[in-house]
């Protein structure tokens, strides 16, 4: 399998609120080079540059205002005479507004964001442009012929919506691709997220739309982030009632239980027969993971890339969470490893 990957990612690293203290990110640029050495390591296949693509590609699941923001973003704050990252502290919550924009770029952040997990540094920017084009590049590869693909993004973008960021997450990878499939005359394309978390983003962009299934298996949202979205009643709106299925499970989920949700979502997708399926590969799930609830082993993430290979479509991986920087490589190759023992 082909791995897109760029050392670009490097240009973003940003702090979080962890326990009420601004601490280094989870999200930190060693993720990335660590499941890219894994992936040198056991010579999963060719390693390639992501091609440059049109801003108009990552319009469509975004919004060109929110597009625009996030390239002008640091520097307006630092136009205001600040150094340090870029963060939001106020947000149009219930019965505030929320429908004019502001100007000023305090007021924006909050605006454009759903919570203070998306710092903004001088080259951020750089690192969000090259991880969608990472993911666009992974399509393009499935499109010239390729069974599947293995996009190694970073930042990740499962959180990323419409218009706002949050959750580490700024463009929507993974969304950006299947729309791309669309845009390109695909008729229907499926994107299934295993992370730990919601992709409420994913959820968000696609909610209205038949054309994207969205099926997504994650932490309950009453204790789990990002807890305001993920129930199983959420089912999509419209048009694209019917093509939104969540799968919230449990605290301690082990791979018994996670197995035959996975196992009913494929049989879903497969329902669905889409032409190209990109999965959001997170890999949180891990029972270390610092940030996440669930009790999988290193082995069990090859049965998810097992059960994803019968779906039997070809599959575009875009690399989400995983935290436990020390296992991310293996439990990411081992889901692709699980992938091609079904496929090739
Ligand atoms: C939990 C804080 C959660 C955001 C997590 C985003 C995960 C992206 N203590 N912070 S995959
Ligand atoms: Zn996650």
């Amino acid at each position: 399998m082909f791995t897109v990957f760029s050392d670009s990612h490097r240009f973003h690293h940003g702090t979080e609120l962890k326990d009420g203290v601004l601490k280094p990110s989870f999200e930190q640029p060693s993720r990335a080079d660590t499941v890219h050495n894994r992936v040198k390591q056991v010579g999963l296949g060719q390693i390639v540059e992501p091609r440059a693509f049109d801003r108009s590609c990552y319009v469509n699941a975004h919004s060109e205002r929110y597009v625009s923001f996030l390239e002008t973003a640091w520097g307006e704050w630092c136009a205001t005479g600040r150094t340090h990252d870029a963060l939001p502290l106020v947000w149009p919550v219930r019965d505030l507004a929320g429908e004019e924009v502001p100007t000023f770029i305090d007021g924006k952040l909050g605006f454009y964001a759903m919570d203070a997990g998306s710092p903004i540094t001088a080259t951020t920017w750089q690192a969000v442009k090259t991880s969608a084009d990472i993911a666009l590049t992974g399509l393009a590869l499935i499109d010239e012929g390729h069974d599947s693909a293995f996009a190694l993004c970073r930042p990740p973008g499962h959180h990323a919506a419409r218009e706002y960021m949050g959750g580490y997450c700024y463009l929507n990878n993974a969304a950006i691709a299947a729309q791309q499939a669309i845009t390109q005359g695909a008729k229907r394309v499926a994107v299934l997220d295993v992370d730990f978390h919601h992709g409420n983003g994913t959820q968000n962009i696609f909610y209205q739309r038949s054309d994207v299934l969205f099926v997504s298996l994650h932490g309950e949202p009453a204790v789990s982030y990002p807890y305001f979205s993920g129930y199983s009643h959420e089912v999509g709106a419209g048009v694209g009632e019917g093509y939104n299925l969540n799968y919230p499970l449990p605290k301690n989920t082990t791979w018994e239980s996670y197995r035959n949700a996975l196992l009913h979502a494929c049989k879903k997708l497969q329902q669905f027969a889409p032409e190209v399926l990109v999965i959001s590969l997170g890999v949180d799930t891990f029972k270390d993971d610092p940030i996440s609830h669930f009790l999988l082993e290193s082995e069990d993430f090859i049965g998810i890339g097992e059960l994803i290979a019968s779906v039997g479509c070809p599959t575009l991986f875009v690399m989400e969470g995983g935290y436990m920087v020390d296992e991310i490589g293996i439990n990411a190759v081992n889901v692709l490893h699980g992938f091609e023992s079904k496929r090739s």
